[in-house]
Order: C-alpha cells, then sequence, then structure tokens
C-alpha cells in the first residue's frame, strides 16, 4: 500500500539500504559468487524429471457470471483490500463448494451492504449454483477473509467471515443451510477486521479462532481530498495511516460462546501493526499449534505457542520479522510447507511491489534461513504487488510447488505507468525437488483468459480426481476457477481427516506420508491440517499429497491434536481416504478419471 508522500522518509533510508545491499552482492568477486552458486549447482544434478503444470479457466462453463463494471474506482483503503475465498464441503456430498466474500464499496456498505458472503454449491459435475440465499446467508456488511472450521464438533463445517464494521459466524444446519450464530457466539467484533483462521491452540478438542485487523479507520470519516491521507502520484486515492488494530483470540469455551482472550495469551498486537494473511502451523514439531501472521509496513509476528495458553513472539530471534537487511516490508500473505522433504515446515511471505518475496527455510532451532535466491524465487516479478500465495503438488511429484496472485490495489493506479498494473498475472513456480524453483507461469496457462487484480487464493481438488485446483479472488467479480489439467502418470492420495477426542475437523493433525523412491529411498512429506490459509483464505481440508510413480504409500503416521498418534500400512494411492481418530481408515473413494 502506498504511503503518504510526506511519510517517505523512512522508506527513502530502506530503499538506500536494500540498494546497498544488492551492490554488496553484484560487488561479490566471481570465486566469490561461484562459491555461493556451487550449492545450487550440486542440488540442481538431482533434480526430478517433471510433468508440465497446466490449467484451464473454467471459470465461465462452471458458472461464473461475468465480471463487474471495471469502472468503479476503488478510491479508499476499505475498498482495496478484499478479499478471500474458501473451498468445503457444506453438505458433506463429498464435492467442494466455493465461498467468496463481497467485493463492496464505501457507498454500497453506507446504505446498508450486501450479503457478506457468495455461497457457490457444487450441484453438477464443476457445475456450481450461487445459493447464497436459499442458504441463509443473508448478513449483510462487508466481508473480508473467510475461514472454515467445526467450532461446535457437529461433523459440519462452519464459516467466519471476517469483515469491516462486524464478523459473521454461520452455523452449518446441513445440507448447506447456515444460522448465524455471531451474536450469540461473542465474536461480532468491530473495526477493521481483515483475516481469520481457526486453530484448537490449546487442544481441548475445541477450535479457536484468531482474527486480526488492518488499518485503524473509520468509513464514516474517510480522508478527503486536500488531506495528506489522500492523494497518491496525483491519484484520487486513500494512502497509508500505519496505525493498527488490535488482534482478537477467541478461545472456544464449548458451549456456543467465545471469549476474547488475546490480550491474557499474548497476541492482541499492543504495537498497533498492521494484520494482514495469517496461518497456524507447529513451525517447532512439538505438537502445539504455532501462529504465523503478516504485517504490511511493520516487522511480522511468528508466535510460538508456550502450551499454557500463551504465546511469545519469536519472530525477530528465528529471522523472519524483517528482510535481510532490517527492512519494514510491506509484508502481505504467508504459507507454510515442507518444501524440501526435511520434516520441518518452511514459510513462504508475499511483499509489496519492489520487495522481495522471501522463502524461509527451516532450520529447527536455528531458526529459518532466506533461501530466496538460492531457489531462484528472485528470478522476475520483483514489480508485482502479490497476495494470496500457497503451496501445493500441482504436478504430483511429491514436491510441493507455488501459486502467487497478484494485482495492484486500484485501477486509479493505472494512470501512473511506472506502477505495476491493476490487473497483472497469475505465477506458478515448480518445484525441482532441489530446494530450487522454476516459474512456469508463461505455459500454465493460467493467463490465457483476462487478467484480473487478484487477492486470495483457496486449493483443492473439486472434481475429485487427484489433481490440486486453485480458485482465485478477483477485484471487481466472481472467483475464477482453474482446473488442474496437468497430464501424467504420477499418483496422488487425499486424507480427510476425521476428530474424536481432537477437534472434529481434525485442525492442526499432522500427516506424514513415507513412500519408496524409484531408487528405493524413503520419501517422507509431512503437512498438517489447517483452518484458513492466506491470503484470508481457506484451502480444502482434505490433505493432498502427490506420489510421484508410488503406487502404494508404505506407511502414513497421523499425528491428532490430542496427541493420539495413528499409524497405517500399505495404502494404496488414488483415492480419497477417511480416516476417523483411532479407528484407522473408515471409508475410502477411487478418484475420478482425470479432467480432459
Ligand atoms: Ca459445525
Ligand atoms: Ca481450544
Ligand atoms: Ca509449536
Ligand atoms: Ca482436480
Amino acid at each position: 500500500m502506498p504511503e503518504p508522500q510526506g511519510h517517505g522518509k523512512m522508506q527513502d533510508f530502506l530503499e538506500t539500504l536494500i540498494r546497498l545491499a544488492h551492490r554488496l552482492r553484484s560487488n561479490l568477486s566471481l570465486r566469490t559468487r561461484l562459491l555461493l552458486a556451487a550449492p545450487v549447482l550440486l542440488l540442481a544434478a538431482h533434480s526430478t524429471a517433471g510433468q508440465s503444470i497446466r490449467f484451464r479457466d473454467i471459470s465461465r462453463s462452471a458458472g461464473m457470471g461475468p465480471p463487474r463494471d471495471p469502472a468503479l474506482e476503488k478510491k479508499y483503503i476499505v475498498e482495496m483490500m478484499g478479499g478471500g475465498v474458501a473451498l468445503f464441503d457444506c453438505d458433506l456430498s463429498g464435492k467442494l463448494a466455493i465461498v467468496v466474500v463481497n467485493d463492496s464499496t464505501v457507498d454500497e456498505y453506507l446504505h446498508g451492504g450486501a450479503p457478506m458472503i457468495t455461497l457457490y454449491r457444487q450441484v453438477g459435475d464443476l457445475h456450481f449454483v450461487d445459493t447464497t440465499l436459499q442458504s441463509g446467508l443473508t448478513t449483510r456488511g462487508w466481508g473480508m477473509g473467510v475461514a472454515i472450521g467445526d467450532f461446535d464438533n457437529d461433523g459440519l463445517p462452519d464459516i467466519f467471515v471476517a469483515g469491516y464494521g462486524h464478523n459473521a459466524l454461520y452455523h452449518n444446519l446441513g445440507d448447506c443451510k447456515f444460522e448465524d450464530v455471531t451474536e450469540r457466539a461473542h465474536v461480532t467484533g468491530g473495526g477493521f477486521s481483515v483475516g481469520a483462521a481457526w486453530a484448537d491452540y490449546d487442544r481441548d478438542g475445541k477450535l479457536d479462532l484468531f482474527v486480526d485487523h488492518y488499518i485503524d479507520s473509520d468509513i464514516h470519516d474517510l480522508p478527503q481530498p486536500g488531506s495528506r491521507y489522500f492523494g497518491y502520484r496525483g491519484q484520487p486515492m486513500e494512502v497509508l495511516r500505519t496505525v493498527g488494530q488490535a488482534s482478537q483470540l477467541f478461545h472456544n469455551r464449548g458451549d456456543g460462546t467465545f471469549e476474547d482472550v488475546a490480550e491474557k495469551a499474548g497476541v492482541a498486537n499492543p504495537q498497533k501493526r498492521l494484520g494482514m494473511g495469517m496461518v497456524w502451523a507447529d513451525y517447532d514439531n512439538d505438537g502445539w499449534p504455532d501462529l504465523f501472521v503478516t504485517n504490511d509496513m511493520g516487522a511480522n509476528y511468528l508466535f510460538r505457542n508456550r502450551h499454557d495458553g500463551t504465546f511469545e513472539d519469536v519472530a525477530f530471534g528465528l529471522g523472519v520479522a524483517t528482510g535481510e537487511d532490517g527492512e519494514y516490508f510491506g509484508n502481505m500473505a504467508g504459507d507454510f510447507a515442507d518444501i524440501d522433504h526435511s520434516s520441518k515446515l518452511d514459510l513462504l511471505i508475499t511483499r509489496y511491489r519492489n520487495q522481495p518475496i522471501s522463502l524461509y527455510a527451516n532450520r529447527g532451532e536455528q531458526g529459518f534461513d532466506d533461501i530466496t535466491r538460492t531457489s531462484r524465487l528472485d528470478l522476475g516479478g520483483e514489480s508485482l504487488v502479490r497476495w494470496g500465495s500457497g503451496f501445493a503438488d500441482f504436478d504430483n511429484d511429491g514436491w510441493p510447488d507455488l501459486l502467487i496472485a497478484n494485482g495492484n490495489f486500484t485501477p486509479v493506479i493505472d494512470a501512473i505507468p511506472t506502477d505495476p498494473k491493476y490487473a497483472e498475472p497469475l505465477q506458478v513456480f515448480r518445484n525441482n525437488g532441489n530446494r530450487t524453483f522454476t516459474d512456469v507461469s508463461a505455459q500454465s496457462g493460467l493467463n490465457d483468459g483476462p487478467l484480473h487484480s487478484r487477492r486470495g487464493t483457496a486449493f483443492g481438488d473439486l472434481n475429485n480426481d487427484g489433481n490440486i485446483d486453485a480458485v482465485v479472488f478477483n477485484a471487481d467479480g466472481p472467483p475464477s476457477i482453474f482446473l488442474n489439467v496437468t497430464a501424467g502418470s504420477n499418483h496422488s492420495v487425499l486424507f480427510r481427516l476425521a476428530g474424536t477426542k481432537s477437534n472434529r475437523a481434525a485442525i492442526g493433525a499432522r500427516v506424514i506420508v513415507s513412500t519408496l523412491s524409484a531408487a528405493g529411498r524413503v520419501i517422507n512429506q509431512m503437512d498438517e491440517v489447517r483452518g484458513g490459509n492466506s491470503y484470508l483464505s481457506s484451502n480444502d481440508q482434505r490433505l493432498h499429497f502427490g506420489l510421484g510413480s508410488a503406487r502404494v504409500i508404505r506407511r502414513v503416521q497421523i499425528l491428532w491434536p490430542s496427541g493420539l498418534k495413528e499409524d497405517l500400512r500399505d495404502v494404496p494411492a488414488d483415492a480419497i481416504y477417511t480416516v476417523v481418530e483411532g479407528q484407522g481408515i473408515k471409508g475410502s473413494t477411487k478418484f475420478n478419471p482425470p479432467a480432459k
């Protein structure tokens, strides 16, 4: 987000620091550069042969309407930040539905607002119908982020919408019908809530909810032309004030109500940083969920769970608070994945334009190492404004790939030739299996259709064929649906976990899948069920693993949030398994034939 011009001193100073750092790097002797490059060359020798990642934009045939009139100009920050998208199975039919937050305007909000979310139910194979009203999702307001979690452990996934002005909690009644229980549950909130994510941080079997906020902004008193907070390089738009709002951690009492314990827990954001994306993950492998929060124009938080209901921010100590040279970047979104089969979760952060994305390798107690350059994720795209991003194994070779959604804040900015455009291409990077990535966007089909200004991304298997598909939030219109049509002989698997002692949605459960490579080497992949992903979005909560050439999984280890460890042996590939805590596999469905 652009800052007011009078606020540019800190930015100038930081940019000088960044330039100095770049100069130092480019001044290294050839010998030093070769030494630095050597590990990359060695690793590259192990690169696996790949199948090219291909998507097809099926938005229109799947039932999404045309984009809205792009003339709506988005002058205010509240109009620019949304929003999120979620994939979930609202009727337990095995078919994913799509939830997307509304993309409102100040004027619409002041006149009562639109329904905060739209639900597209999958009624035929890959055909979606807007059932928002019939589904009872009628609460009006301004949705920003969406997080899926079964807060009452009745087996039906519920929807939380973080919104400007107020939030909404929708309790699932079955058959994709919902009731608004926000007030009764005491999660109404207020202010500029943006992101939300579920996790059972105290491991009592009931899902809790973290909600963060962006800037302190009053929609009834927005800056007007002439104010120092209005006008960016001559264009009519609000610019950033760097004062945020407190975050909330809603502890689930188990009786349908929640209590905000953020202050007591140490996650309330007393520094008033500008919260954006968030993701829960057990980065330190101690069995307790930790929380990473991206902050715009400030240091990120990595809240380590201290097992007693409190957290400590370890972001500075572990090297993920700022840029490599201490820069306060415009951090947008983050995601965790074990990108190198080290059995530790690595971290990605996307950032504002002209700022590097960072890929951090998790080195355990030594903290996180920024490996962006050696991973080759620094090649190209620096000028993009990047939002939603996440890891998923799109080609099923067993190595998590990366998708990033881009686009500038407002079409107003298109009048400035040196700024990134409002609509920009999507990017997809293939994981080469050796801590390097290759930008395969050009051949991916993601940008074959019209470009949009993108925000959140959600990944999931929409047609249950074992290939992970992507749904992307578009400013000014319905989401884009990208069917993954990557061809090839690789195998994969999906696990749908159901907790009994643990929370029913099994959020926080960790799965380790062990297969044998063609060369007979044991490969361990690891992932966790999450109740919210970045940016402001929620993925399919079934865990997906690409298996390469392996037709059978030798071993599946499940670490349930309750502490129970479960072991499955010799599980055939190419199916969706339902695993119930303590009872092993209780159901399986073979994959559908691949999409043509
Ligand atoms: Ca429920
Ligand atoms: Ca709990
Ligand atoms: Ca932990
Ligand atoms: Ca699929």
